[in-house]
């Protein structure tokens, strides 16, 4: 592309078809080389810089006067080369780690594609596509009819289950707002949940002091009887307990709350039952995992599904399912007369814009589509078979090492939460003095997974320990070696 510049490429030239495709073909260049480093195990996973020298280091100025081609095709490959290559074999920092390349195909498509998901009149093939997907995703939780959407991620997923849900308490709240509501909203979720649930209710009106925290067990599983006590003690109060969000996967531990008892509470008080299966809703396609985890979650209201994670669609992709059909346009419709009229020349309950908050939607489905139709279901379960096994196969080398390694609980899901002892801490006996001391070990640590660029493991306190390590396999390119490499690489960096 020598020196030429954006005015001599599409749209700008109509002569241009072979410098446009040069260009473009020198893009998807930079793109394959780092989807070859992303899996190349002798590639560093980042070459680590503090913000400011990393300021210092990057030309990110914005400029006057226009750029060639060039120089844009070197901040691509600038760009790339300081990424944190999240689909690198040994990067376990993130629940959706990896770089499934079906997938990746489907998001440039979807970038060339450049649509907007509000009316079926501008996206035709794709609000098809979303129809079929999130119809066979509500058919796997258990429900024969229903209503879906993707959204931004699964807060903003939580956030239109609570929608929904007081939406169908309170039906009048749309037009009437607070005035429709006697007695003080409360919902409850447990205290391993994701903070967006509560998010949902400073959001939404209620206040953080009316989202009730039920606590868990050891596992981080929510207590049922404690959810009933609390709603008795709610109700006795005269507040009106009307949603439960129960977790299917929780962030750090992984755990998985009991759908049955939880659905019993919600019948017996007359309460919307959501289940954030953002990060276990993929175990659905394991007839060896799906129970007893899941086992329930056909009686809940709504649930919380990320592709995006365990499944390995690319980000972002998050869908919301409700058994109502049509609640979420009764809940959310606008009914803005420019974008969804009533007489265009098709049935306009294919314009799916007016289900949602936001206006303008990105086309989450084709990477989930075509990746789906890649693996077939059956290689969706083989992919959730082999993420559990592998994090099996971790939680056996961990235990057969207990010199260098403190497994904290026995997990059900892909979450590993371990800490690593380093020399000095060997051989004394496991008590709350010794866990602050792990706990620092981790900050340090992590320090040096990140400056040496080999490896990359996330770790956080809770409320019962301080911090320790949550290692996450959800990456289709992990092996039994990266497991390995993973715990040596480990006490490398970090028996001293
Ligand atoms: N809910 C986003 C998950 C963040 C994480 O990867 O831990």
């Amino acid at each position: 592309v020598g020196n030429l510049y954006y005015d001599s490429i599409l749209p700008y030239r109509e002569d241009s078809q072979a410098q446009t495709r040069e260009f473009l073909a020198r893009v998807v260049d930079v793109l394959l080389d780092y989807v070859h480093a992303v899996n190349d195990r002798n590639e560093k996973i980042l070459e680590f810089k503090m913000p400011e020298e990393m300021q210092k280091m990057l030309d990110l100025d914005l400029h006057e006067e226009p750029l060639p081609l060039k120089q844009l095709l070197e901040d691509c490959k600038m760009t790339l080369r300081h990424q944190v290559k999240t689909g690198h074999p040994h990067f376990f920092n993130q629940l959706s780690c990896g770089l499934d390349i079906i997938s990746l195909a489907g998001e440039w498509l979807t970038a060339a594609a450049n649509t907007n998901m509000f009316t079926y009149e501008i996206a035709p093939v794709f609000i098809l596509m979303e129809n079929v997907v999130l119809g066979k995703m509500r058919n796997m939780i258990g429900w024969k009819t229903g209503d879906s959407i993707l959204a931004p991620g699964g807060s903003v997923s939580n956030l239109y289950a609570f929608l929904a849900a007081r939406h169908h308490k309170f039906p009048q709240y749309k037009e009437k707002g607070l005035s429709s509501i006697s007695g003080h909203l409360v919902m409850f979720t447990s205290d391993q949940c994701h903070y967006s649930v509560k998010s949902c209710a400073s959001v939404c009106g209620l206040g953080t002091d009316y989202c009730i925290a039920v606590p868990s067990d050891e596992h981080g599983r929510m207590i049922p009887t404690e959810l009933e006590r609390l709603v008795k003690y709610h109700k006795d109060r005269g507040n009106v307990p009307f949603f439960v969000n129960a977790t299917s996967g929780t962030t750090v531990l992984g755990a998985f709350d009991p759908l049955n008892d939880i659905a019993d509470i919600c019948q017996k008080y007359d309460m919307w039952m959501h289940v954030d299966a953002a990060w276990g809703g993929g175990l659905l396609f394991s007839k060896k995992y799906r129970h007893p985890r899941l086992t329930g979650i056909e009686r809940a209201d709504s649930v919380t599904w990320n592709p995006h994670k365990l499944m390995g669609t690319l980000l972002q992709c998050s869908t919301v399912h409700f058994k109502y059909e049509g609640i979420l346009l009764n809940c959310n419709a606008m009914s803005a007369e420019y974008l969804f009229m009533t007489d265009k020349i098709y049935d306009p309950k294919y314009d799916t814009g007016d289900k949602v908050i936001q206006c303008g939607r990105h086309n989450d489905i084709f990477k989930l589509w075509l990746q789906w139709r890649g693996k077939g279901t059956s290689g969706f379960e083989r992919l959730m078979d082999r993420l559990m096994e592998l994090s099996e196969y971790m939680v056996r080398r961990i235990k057969e090492q207990p010199d260098k390694f403190y497994l904290i609980l026995e997990p059900e899901m892909v979450n590993v939460s371990f800490w690593y002892l380093p020399r000095q801490l060997r051989g004394m006996p496991h008590d709350a003095n010794k866990e602050i001391k792990l706990g620092k070990v981790c900050a340090k640590l992590k320090g040096k997974m990140m400056q040496s660029g080999t490896l990359m493991v996330g770790y956080q306190p809770d409320d019962r320990r301080p911090n320790f390590f949550r290692n996450i396999i959800s990456s289709a390119a992990v092996t039994e070696k990266d497991v390995d490499f993973l715990l040596s690489e480990m006490d490398r960096l970090g028996h001293d």
